[in-house]
């Protein structure tokens, strides 16, 4: 299913009274809003593959229909989120769910969606149909040679799908660890999982860039062995400089400083990408902005000071990806109040009074530090990221729009109620 531009401009043409004067206030109100916007229309995030379909728990899950069965439609739909907000020009695919049989047409096909293809994915955390050895006890780290073997094999391969469909990253999740004291040799899992990754570095293009992924924890419940930003650091510093930490959000213990890790990695020139969600306990992988935006907020406010401290273009210099799962809301309409709460996020960080903020801190003016940034926070900016979601060609309220045109409905005619999408 499509939805023409003409239709879009329509609704938004419906709006245009009220959303000029709602813009005309904020552009008042703040300084550079023509700059913001353009940054704003820059700024592409990521659809990854596997956040199509409705998520499940161990304990059940409740399909919605209408999911893409195959890799052209996952395109199609995320085909659609783009033509809506004009902010998810990119997908990201995962191996074996999306193995691309043409890669001449597929990547056709995405450019015709206006799409390019971000980070691939490899997977050594499930067993597929026919897979010689099993990844019961790890993948990279595996006691057994030859486990590790087929681990870098398959992450060669991935590469390869990459390099035909013109991705430039690999991202490297292992649920590698341990659940119970004991099981493991922490020492020897570590250096056999840097020995594993350095396999496939090595077969990494020159313009390639390769993220290491951390998780606190699950599958494995006792360790992870790349568990944190300081092992994904140590990992991605031993690899060389094609490799970087990547930063999901719901893979921290409880109450993690995400803003201080971000801080510290981008100084080091060694934060490569970022996989957007929230949670409220563990890595519930919910909706962008849903429980903590404020904690959203302040790891923006670092990203955009880093990035600029560093001369990095915003866009373009770090891998940005939504990375979450769908159990009782309708995917896409999930995807598009992330994408949306990125942006607004993004915009507010974009507005915090930097030099002032940076007086504050140099003065210890503890209280006027808090000021500025609440500040940026508290401003309303959804006119503005409206407004660059516009002049790019998009609508002016994706979701109303989805719904007007009722999305689901039709895509569930097309494709049916019994539909499921490779993923988790
Ligand atoms: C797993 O928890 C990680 O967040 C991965 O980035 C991703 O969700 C996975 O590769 C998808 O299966
Ligand atoms: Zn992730
Ligand atoms: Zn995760």
């Amino acid at each position: 299913m499509t939805i023409e531009k003409y239709k879009i401009e329509e609704y938004n043409h419906q709006l245009m009274q009220e959303h000029q004067r709602k813009l005309d206030f904020i552009k008042d109100e703040v300084n550079g809003a023509e700059e913001i916007l353009q940054k704003l229309m820059d700024f592409q995030v990521a659809i990854p593959s596997w956040a199509l379909g409705t998520g499940g728990t161990r304990f059940g899950r409740f399909g919605g229909g209408g999911e893409p069965r195959s890799l052209e439609e996952k395109i199609e739909d995320i085909g659609l989120l783009h033509a809506l907000n004009q902010s998810s020009g990119a997908i990201s695919l995962h191996i074996p769910w999306d193995i691309p049989e043409n890669a001449n047409n597929i990547k056709a096909l995405a450019a015709q969606n206006g799409l390019r293809f971000d980070a691939m994915n490899s997977n050594t955390f499930q067993d597929q149909p026919g897979q010689q050895l099993s990844y019961k006890f790890g993948s990279m780290q595996h006691v057994d040679k030859a486990v590790r073997r087929q681990a870098i094999e398959h992450n060669i391969e991935v590469i390869k799908y990459g390099v035909e469909l013109g991705s430039t990253a690999l991202t490297v999740w292992l649920s590698d660890g341990s659940c119970f004291p004991g099981q493991l040799h922490f020492r020897r899992a570590f250096q056999n999982t840097l020995d594993s990754l350095q396999q496939v570095y090595a077969a990494l293009p020159d313009n390639w860039k390769m993220f290491v992924e951390y998780k606190a924890f699950e599958p494995n419940f006792y360790s992870t062995t790349v568990g944190d930003w300081g092992q994904s650091l140590l990992y991605a510093t031993r690899l060389g400089e094609k490799a970087y930490t990547l930063v999901d959000l719901g893979h921290h213990l409880p109450n993690a400083n995400i803003e201080q890790i971000v801080a510290l990695l981008l100084m080091e020139g060694k934060l490569g990408g970022f996989h957007f969600n929230d949670s409220k306990y563990g890595d519930d992988d919910l909706t962008v902005g849903s429980i903590k935006p404020y904690q959203l907020f302040l790891i923006f406010n670092e990203l955009v000071e880093g990035m600029d401290a560093r001369g990095m273009n915003h866009a373009t210099d770090l891998g940005w990806m939504i990375d979450a799962s769908h159990n009782v809301k309708d995917p896409l309409e999930d995807l598009l109040q992330s994408v949306e709460a990125i942006m607004l996020t993004y915009a507010q960080a974009l507005l915090a009074d930097r030099k002032m903020l940076n007086e504050a801190q140099l003065q210890n003016d503890v209280v006027a530090a808090q000021e500025i940034l609440q500040a940026a926070f508290r401003t309303d900016v959804r006119a503005l990221v409206a407004e660059a979601r516009m002049r790019a060609g998009g609508a002016l309220k994706p979701l109303a729009v989805y719904r007007k045109e009722k999305v689901r409905e039709n895509l569930i005619k097309q494709r049916g109620l019994k539909t499921v999408a490779t993923g988790l």
